[in-house]
This record gives structure tokens, sequence and C-alpha cells, in this order.
């Protein structure tokens, strides 16, 4: 399938990975770009180095294009910058931030850049700085959100732009690719769905909290703090919105998320962990292979977009 995201990215499908912290490492970022997506490394707060490592083994694993996110409030941001740049990576989505001081230095070394928003504003914006695309992600998506819905947001940064428009937020198959499509996305950017692929290296725990969940079974925590984060109800989240609602301080509620989804994709604790996940959750009934699943996805979407 060709689009416009299809053309500036060189993939087969307007299929891209989301950046997922823990989640998004090499060996599902490379099972994706194989699968002819694009797969995404998430950086999120890892040392700078690490993320050197990751993107030289995601090199060994694919000839394919894969990208990096670069999550904006790691404090090593402007060194995971520089490493994008030193080990010629091709393409970079942000998150949680504006990335607009990074942008010329990645123009100027042939990096696409691709921000996530979650409001025209923002779009516009990054139109303005030079982003060569955007994902605007929904907040039905898992992980830190805004507060507009993909269908409402996405036809409105369609409108705004003239850069192409990912969807993201809420997609899990055919049928929402197809959706995104009418909505004028030139591509998809799918998050959830990958957390249980086959290749993917988050704890049988939490895959299986995943397979489970059923459509109201995520919460939004840090809606106080600034900063919400959609995950799948667990007693953290239920300790995290009644410490919220008692009016709670910062610190207080940070120590129940420091460290929270590393216990959740490494060390499987579903009580305690952070089990970020989209709405879109209760959608997703078994585990694949990347390839499996842009399959199927793709072959859904064919079919109900030849009689639209
Ligand atoms: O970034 C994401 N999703 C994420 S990042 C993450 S790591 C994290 N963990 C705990 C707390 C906070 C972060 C987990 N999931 N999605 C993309 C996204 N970006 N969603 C919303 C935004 C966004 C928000 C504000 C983009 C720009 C923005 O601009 C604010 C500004 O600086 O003007």
């Amino acid at each position: 399938m060709k689009t416009k995201i299809t053309e500036l990215l060189g993939i087969e499908y307007p299929i891209i990975q989301g950046g997922m912290a823990w989640v998004a490492e090499h060996s599902l970022a490379a099972a994706v770009s194989n699968a002819g997506g694009l797969g995404i490394i998430g950086a999120a707060s890892a040392p700078a180095e690490v993320v050197r490592e990751e993107i030289r083994k995601c090199k060994a694993l694919t000839d394919k294009p894969f990208g990096v996110n670069v999550m904006l409030l790691n404090p090593n941001a402007d060194e995971v910058a520089d490493i994008i740049v030193e080990e010629g990576v091709k393409v970079v989505t942000t998150g949680a931030g504006n990335p607009s001081k990074y942008m010329d230095k990645w123009k100027a070394a042939g990096v696409k850049v691709i921000p996530v928003v979650a409001s025209v504003a923002m779009a516009k914006m990054m139109q303005r700085a030079g982003a060569d695309a955007v994902v605007a992600e929904g907040m039905e998506s898992g992980g830190h959100i805004g507060s507009i819905t993909t269908m409402a947001l996405v036809p409105q940064v369609v409108d705004a732009v003239d850069i192409p428009v990912i969807a993201a937020g809420g997609i899990g198959d055919g049928r929402g690719f197809a959706a995104a499509r009418m909505l004028g996305a030139e591509g998809v950017q799918i998050g959830t769905r990958f957390v249980v692929a086959n290749e993917s290296i988050v704890h049988d725990n939490y895959k299986k909290q995943v397979v489970k969940a059923k459509d109201i079974d995520s919460a939004v925590t840090g809606m106080s703090t600034g900063h919400p984060v959609r995950s799948i109800r667990n007693q953290m989240t239920k300790e995290y919105l009644r410490l919220e609602k008692e009016g709670a301080e910062f610190m207080e509620l940070e120590k129940l998320t420091l460290g929270s989804l590393r216990k959740a994709v490494i060390d499987g604790d579903v009580v305690n962990g952070t089990l970020m996940a989209g709405q879109i959750a209760g959608l997703i009934k078994k585990e694949q292979s990347c390839e499996e699943i842009i399959k199927e996805i793709m072959n859904e979407a064919t079919v109900l977009l030849k009689h639209s």
C-alpha cells in the first residue's frame, strides 16, 4: 500500500510502532521493520549509551529503516539527540514535549522528524519548525496522553497542516486503520497490539493482562500533576487515584510510580507495576508475531477501503 508515509519513509506498509518506554527495544523494532512497517526504539529514560547499543543491535537484525523515539522529559534527551545523528538513524519520533531545539540538527543530518502531538496548536508549531510529518495521538492511547480523542483530533490536525498526518490512539485492527485513512491520515501508529507481539520482551504476566483487559479496564493517573498516564487498572492505579483525590503532594505520588514500568515490563509485577496500555486493549485477544499482526491489519483494511 502506497501513501505519503510509505513514500517518505521507504517502507512497505504505513504502520509505525509506538516508541514505548521499556517495551520498544531492538528486537521488537527490528521485527516490525522486517515485517514492512517502521519499528521504533523507545529511548525513554535509558542512558544515552544504552540507546546507542540498542540502535547497533537493531541494525544487526534488519536492513530496513527503523526509528528512535526521544522522550523529551528525559534529562538525557540532548545526548540521545546527538547519538541519533552519529549512528545514522533515519527517522525520529518524539513524545511528551516540544522537540524544536533539535530540529535543525536532525534536518541537517537528513533525519526524518515526526513529532507526536496531542493538539492542533502543537501540530502547526511542528510544521513551522520543519517536521516531515506528525503523529496525532488521541487520549485513547496508553502511556502519557493529551486530552482529545483520536476521532476528534486527527481530522482537525489534517485540516491544519500540509505535512502528512499519522493517526494514533485506539487503533488495533484493519477497521481502525481504515477509519484513520477516512479521517485523512496517511498512516497509523500502533502501540498496545505490539506489546503482546511474540517478539516483544514484555513479561508474560503483563501480556496476559492486556489480552484479558476489557474496554473499560484502563485508568488515567497523574491528571493532577500535569502528566496524565493511561495504564491498566490495578492496585497501583487504585492507590494513586485515591491519593490524588485526597490532594497528595507530587513527591508522594511519584513514590508509587518510581521504577514501576520496569516492575511491570521486566519483573511481571502486575500488582504494583504500571501496565501502560491503550483503551483498545479490550480488542486484543492473542499474542501473534509482528508479521502476522501487520499482515492481518493490512488485509482487513484493504478489503474495507476497496468497498468504501
Ligand atoms: O509520549 C507519549 N507517551 C508516553 S511518554 C511515556 S514515559 C512517561 N512516563 C511517565 C510519565 C510521563 C512520561 C509514556 N508514554 N506520547 C506522545 C505524546 N506527546 N502524548 C502527548 C504528548 C505531548 C504532550 C505535550 C506532546 C507535546 C506536548 O507539548 C507540551 C509542550 O512542551 O508544549
